[in-house]
């Protein structure tokens, strides 16, 4: 009867600890705002998952706290404490109950992920390629963008690419993530539900410029994406019937900002990753084997094609990555705004 008494104490004190423990954790705010479908079922299974760490940590520490105050040692007791040697239908139900709920838990799991990975055979698909430090995206209209623009309450897949090292796709309010390989595309399958201003970061460390590289997301109804589109298919053609002759440094300009060579490449004078473009076309440039080289046309276009043909003095070698995917057209885009750089 006396232990009944403490059973029934400690039972309602994990309760009690256990929804205080789930509320101070909920009340953190931890989660951003969910935009998306498949945040639901994300967010349903991670609510789960903290309400039974709540209660786990209650259901240890109660007891834990309870003997150590209840049952401490009184002044002047010598005596030894009780021996006990195993408990067989304890240790069997301490093995079941563990056992029923992680299976629950894989089966809750999988199912779960199964309702994330939910293909609409309609789902638009947009290529991204990520690279040191910058995203690109591609629409299947023909134009490229460096803002993810998405229409609200439509599937959409990305096809997603890396130009260099390991890079990973995050918005935090999509709650899904997924790594970028070179080599290789992985897929990255959302359907936003909430028209907002979003930003996409980098989350697997990938150079010195990682922290810098975001793009903003914006998701917009399905009407004002129609608009956007039908716009930058426009301008893609006006440019591309501009470009069909002279080089632009103007063009070249964006590229530099868009492209990621700002990362490295300073206009004022200053030493970056890599040497400054202030004052470059025409100047005498030392190479690292000791020769030199004027940095006419033939030499940019070298060095932006192939990086690693020349080395200028000072820098490490190979510490460019090569833009294999920027056109002839973009590449004299390039050193036309290099030569406006006196
Ligand atoms: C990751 C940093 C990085 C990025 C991004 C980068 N570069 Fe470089 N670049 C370097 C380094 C380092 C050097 C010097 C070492 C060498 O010559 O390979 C260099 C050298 C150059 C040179 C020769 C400069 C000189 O002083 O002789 C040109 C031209 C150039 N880069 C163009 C570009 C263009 C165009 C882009 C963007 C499309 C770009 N770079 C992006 C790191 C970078
Ligand atoms: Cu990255």
């Amino acid at each position: 009867m006396q232990n009944m008494r403490h059973y029934v104490i400690m039972a309602v004190l994990v309760v009690v600890v256990a929804v205080l423990t789930y509320s101070g954790l909920n009340s953190l705010g931890l989660m951003p705002v969910a935009a998306s479908a498949q945040a639901l079922p994300i967010d349903w299974l991670f609510d789960l998952q903290v309400k039974a760490m709540a209660f786990f940590f209650a259901v240890v520490i109660v007891p834990l706290a309870y003997s150590l105050i209840v049952f401490r040692r009184r002044d002047g007791d010598t005596s030894e404490g009780e021996h006990i040697e195993g408990n067989t239908p304890l240790e069997l139900t301490w093995t079941a109950i563990p056992l029923v709920i992680v299976i629950a838990m894989g089966y809750i799991g999988a199912s779960n992920l199964a309702q994330i990975r939910a293909v609409d055979p309609q789902a638009a698909q947009i290529k991204v390629t990520g690279f040191q430090w910058g995203w690109r995206f591609e629409y299947p209209q023909g134009f490229t963008s460096n803002t993810l623009y998405l229409p609200a309450d439509q599937q959409v897949v990305l096809q997603m690419e890396s130009l260099d090292v390991l890079h990973s796709f995050w918005v935090p309010e999509f709650r899904l993530k997924q790594d970028l390989v070179p080599g290789r595309i992985t897929e990255y399958r959302i359907t936003p539900t909430r028209v907002g201003d979003y930003k996409v970061r980098c989350a697997e460390i990938c150079g010195t410029s990682h922290a810098y590289m975001e793009a903003p997301v914006k998701v917009v109804s399905r009407a004002d994406y129609d608009i956007w589109v039908a716009d930058q298919t426009a301008q893609a053609q006006a440019a591309a019937a501009a470009s069909a002759g002279q080089p632009d440094a103007g063009r070249g300009r964006t590229l530099y900002e868009e492209s990621g060579c700002k990362a490295c490449h300073s206009l004022d004078g200053s030493k970056g990753v890599g040497p400054t473009w202030k004052g470059l076309f025409e100047e005498s440039v030392a190479l690292a084997d000791g020769t030199s080289v004027t940095a006419d046309e033939a030499y940019l276009i070298e060095s932006i094609k192939m990086p690693g043909a020349k080395t200028v003095e000072g820098y490490p070698p190979n510490a460019m990555p090569s833009f294999t995917y920027l056109k002839d057209g973009q590449v004299a885009d390039l050193v036309a705004f290099i030569k406006t750089l006196k």
